[in-house]
């Protein structure tokens, strides 16, 4: 009789989880896809060997989602459409969510090779920026382990972001070649390739019914070719996708000009479409301009499109049920050509009715919006945008005529609030408002945090907002307690394990909760403080073999890692440091307990004045740490390629978390929450998700400085004048002071000037109001770290009253206000 996978009775290499099992299944992988033994073995191959082997295990639940979405009529999906996935290293939480690690380890210990090397030696798929890409990828992790069927749809880069090295303090940026050793995770599916049109014109015609309907004839054609990453929940038994498109040509090899004897003609088009998935922009740079970012945001949009109605027929069902197949978030503005794509393919694809097509649409989609900055908010040239998307474009202004004649029956005579609504922005150049269109063809609009979905709605949306407040609603961001504690930070994980058991591994805001029971716990406080002892061990170890800097473990380990932003004001945190570092100078002799500031993060490439921030950082540390007046007991050090492999090993080693971006700028963070539930205390404003952080927390267990957003709008309107608070702060005239006269550039008053000189006469982020009470702050931090028992029972309750801030709970919301889905774990 054959027997099938997954029965226990029959010993099957594929799906056999016991250590001796594993052991053949590595060795297998190691000879058959790799062609090796153990002798000849790379670590890579080892890498692969053990991959495969893991893969194999997912593939039951892998195929049985698939089968859930494709077979069954009832059931509705989410497509979570984001530009980013950054998924971060796959084994250790593929590993972890099958329950496998400890046979495995085993298993390999037997060969000599060690489960964690291989681990560690992942090299991570950077397919997103930061926050919004990262977001994603633990949407995903939560839809999976909550049982809610779900495809990511995204784009397969082929360079994700850069890898950051650091020359002499600058940041210098290489190519990320992540899939140059093979992506073991993916199947590509070619039988579910679509083709996908640019560029042409459009035309009229009479169909057979005679019907005036109109058709696009796009210029160019690229071929979109599905790569599938499986996404399987905690515990193993359910498991979503996340497609991933990348582009070909649809004709690789052109036999005409080769023929002729164009050699490179011949491959032309194969070059120039492959462009379209080449590379991930970074963010914080203009997008005006740049025609191929909007080709590769239609590209993946078009091509999920096609594949979700292609599930849809393959259900029978028909087409005006469509939303009820799919509920489709649209990560950001990013996807939003979608609602013009979907339009485009009910009704001149298939002759829908307008009416009842943009019923369907916005029956489909939601948005989430991710900043308030408002150089962030997409706009596309009309020029430009029509001469991609013609038929787009013209789908557009349909819309946008629809609605303003909808909003000047409601408002008759308003003609300013038609022009502050319309999809379309008058002023030259005439542009498309992406972020308009998104609310417009949805039926839910939701920010990440409660007080950046108020701002939206009281500013930057404040007219969509009282036409249609129902649409409007809060979805705080959260982070997955698989990764961002089970899995990297084993020993505080095993430590809050002993205590409460493991049902908080995936019943996160239910259980965690237990653990405020041994907040003052002499042992429980000891056994804490020695794990938060031994992971900062572990990242001084990382530093010292990367960077050359000791770390003393023994030291206040404060932490800034997040991408480099003036609003973010990593030059807030570098004032200060250059501040305690006066102090010293001045008394060297005065008690100063061991401070050791830690930051990390990209810049993007053409952000001047970020990436002056970062070389400023570099040459205060380096000033710092050689002076022997200090002695060590300040230490400022940099980790370079801050990535989710990075985070992993520094969030487990943090005391202190910077969240002091200046109030109302940072829509929620999702840094801040990675850092409180490994025990980490946050110092930080009121801004984003720091808000209702400090609520659940305590104010007692939250260090606060800063403005308020209010209070921000208030101190512009009186007319900002950050010199007025130089000249009245010693501290901080003589912090400027020291940069601008070269104190950290041997002498050069140039290299810095940009920074000093923003900071005096602009100061747009508000670093200099909030210098002194951000000091004031710090004395009280450092006061609270000298008492250790009341700062590790500080710590203790920032893990116990973060359970909010699971993304399982994020996700339960979108089910519940924005899907109507219910989960099928619970
Ligand atoms: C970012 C915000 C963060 C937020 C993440 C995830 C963008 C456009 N926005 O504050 O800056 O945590 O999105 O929501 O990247």
């Amino acid at each position: 009789m054959p027997k099938g996978p997954g029965n226990k009775s029959c010993h099957n290499v594929r799906t056999d989880c016991t250590a001796p099992g594993l052991r053949q299944a590595v060795l297998d992988n190691l000879y058959y896809v790799s062609g090796n033994t153990p002798v000849t073995a790379s670590a890579q191959d080892w890498y692969d060997a053990v991959a495969y082997c893991v893969r194999d295990r997912m593939l039951k639940a892998w195929n049985e989602g698939i089968e859930r979405i494709t077979k069954a009529l009832d059931l509705r999906a989410v497509a979570y459409l984001s530009a980013e996935f950054l998924i971060g290293p796959q084994l250790g939480s593929n590993v972890l969510a099958l329950g496998i690690a400890e046979p495995l380890r085993e298993a390999l210990a037997t060969l000599g090779q060690d489960l964690d090397a291989i681990v560690d030696g992942e090299h991570e798929p950077g397919l997103g920026n930061g926050g919004l890409g990262r977001l994603a990828a633990c949407y995903m992790d939560s839809m999976a382990t909550l049982g809610v069927p779900a495809i990511g749809y995204g784009i397969h880069y082929e360079f994700g972001m850069f890898t950051q090295t650091i020359r002499d303090g600058w940041q210098v940026e290489m190519a990320d070649k992540w899939l140059r050793q093979g992506f073991p995770w993916e199947i590509v599916q070619h039988e579910f390739a679509v083709e996908v049109g640019l560029g042409g014109s459009t035309e009229t015609f009479l169909d057979a019914g005679g019907r005036l309907r109109v058709r696009w004839n796009p210029e160019k054609r690229i071929l979109a070719v599905p790569h599938d990453i499986p996404v399987i929940g905690y515990g193993g038994t359910f498991c979503n996708v996340l497609r991933l498109w990348s582009a070909e040509a649809v004709d690789a090899f052109d036999f005409g000009s080769f023929s002729s004897g164009d050699y490179g003609k011949a491959v032309e088009e194969k070059i120039l479409s492959e462009t379209i998935s080449k590379v991930l922009y970074p963010n914080d740079e203009p997008y005006q301009g740049k025609v191929l970012r909007l080709g590769q945001q239609y590209f993946f949009v078009s091509a999920s499109l096609r594949d979700m109605l292609r599930v849809q027929q393959m259900l029978g069902k028909p087409l005006d049920t469509f939303h009820t197949t799919f509920a489709i978030q649209l990560n950001d503005t990013h996807p939003a050509v979608a609602v013009a794509e979907l339009m485009r393919l009910l009704v001149d694809g298939h002759g829908m009715e307008w009416e009842r097509a943009w019923a369907v649409t916005t029956k489909c989609f939601s948005y989430t919006n991710h900043t308030l900055l408002p150089e962030a908010l997409e706009k596309w040239p009309v020029e430009l945008f029509g001469g991609l998307l013609p038929r787009h474009l013209e789908i557009i202004y349909e819309i946008n005529r629809r609605f303003l004649e909808e909003v000047r029956a409601a408002y008759p005579g308003d003609e300013g609030l038609a022009a502050r609504l319309s999809l379309i922005d008058e002023a030259s150049p005439r542009s498309v408002r992406m972020a308009h269109l998104a609310v417009v063809g949805s039926h839910a609009v939701n920010g990440v945090a409660a007080l950046h979905t108020e701002l939206l709605k009281t500013h930057v949306m404040q007219d969509f907002a009282a036409l249609t407040p129902q649409k409007f609603c809060n979805v705080t961001n959260g982070v997955t307690p698989r990764r961002f504690l089970a899995l990297c930070n084993p020993r505080l994980a095993a430590c809050i394990t002993s205590r409460i058991g493991p049902a908080w591994i995936n019943r996160f805001e239910e259980e965690i909760g237990k653990l405020e029971a041994f907040a003052d716990d002499p042992g429980f406080q000891a056994q804490w403080r020695g794990i938060k002892r031994e992971n900062k061990a572990a990242l001084s170890a990382l530093a010292e073999k990367h960077l050359g800097v000791a770390l003393n473990p023994d030291a206040v380990f404060d932490v800034q890692v997040k991408r480099v932003h003036e609003y973010k004001r990593q030059h807030l945190n570098i004032l200060r440091v250059i501040a305690l570092y006066s102090a010293i100078k001045r008394d060297p002799g005065a008690e100063f307990s061991p401070l050791a500031v830690l930051f990390g993060g990209k810049a993007a490439p053409g952000y001047f004045m970020a990436k002056r921030v970062i070389k400023l950082i570099h040459n205060v540390a380096q000033v710092i740490n050689g002076d022997p007046d200090v002695g060590g007991r300040l230490t400022v050090a940099y980790i370079p390629n801050f990535n989710v492999r990075v985070g992993q090993v520094v969030y487990p080693a943090a005391d202190i978390s910077q969240q002091i971006s200046l109030a109302g700028k940072e829509a929620s963070g999702t840094g801040n929450m990675k850092f409180g539930i490994n025990g980490a205390v946050t110092m930080g404003t009121l801004d984003g998700a720091n808000v209702e952080m400090r609520q659940c927390v305590g104010e007692e267990n939250f260090f606060l400085f800063g403005l308020t957003a209010p209070e921000v709008v208030e101190v512009k309107r009186n007319g900002y004048d950050p010199r007025a608070y130089a000249a009245t702060d010693p501290v901080l005239g003589q912090a400027l002071d020291m940069i601008a006269s070269g104190a950290f550039s041997a002498g050069d008053r140039e290299i810095f000037r940009p920074i000093v000189d923003n900071l005096l006469y602009q100061d747009e982020y508000m670093v200099l109001a909030d210098f002194a009470s951000y000091m004031h702050c710090q004395a009280l931090v450092m006061e609270a770290c000298r008492d250790t028992a009341r700062f590790t029972r500080m710590s203790i309750l920032n893990v116990a009253r973060l359970g909010k801030f699971s993304s399982d709970r994020s996700i339960r919301d979108y089910c519940r206000d924005i899907w109507n889905i219910t989960p099928e774990l619970g």
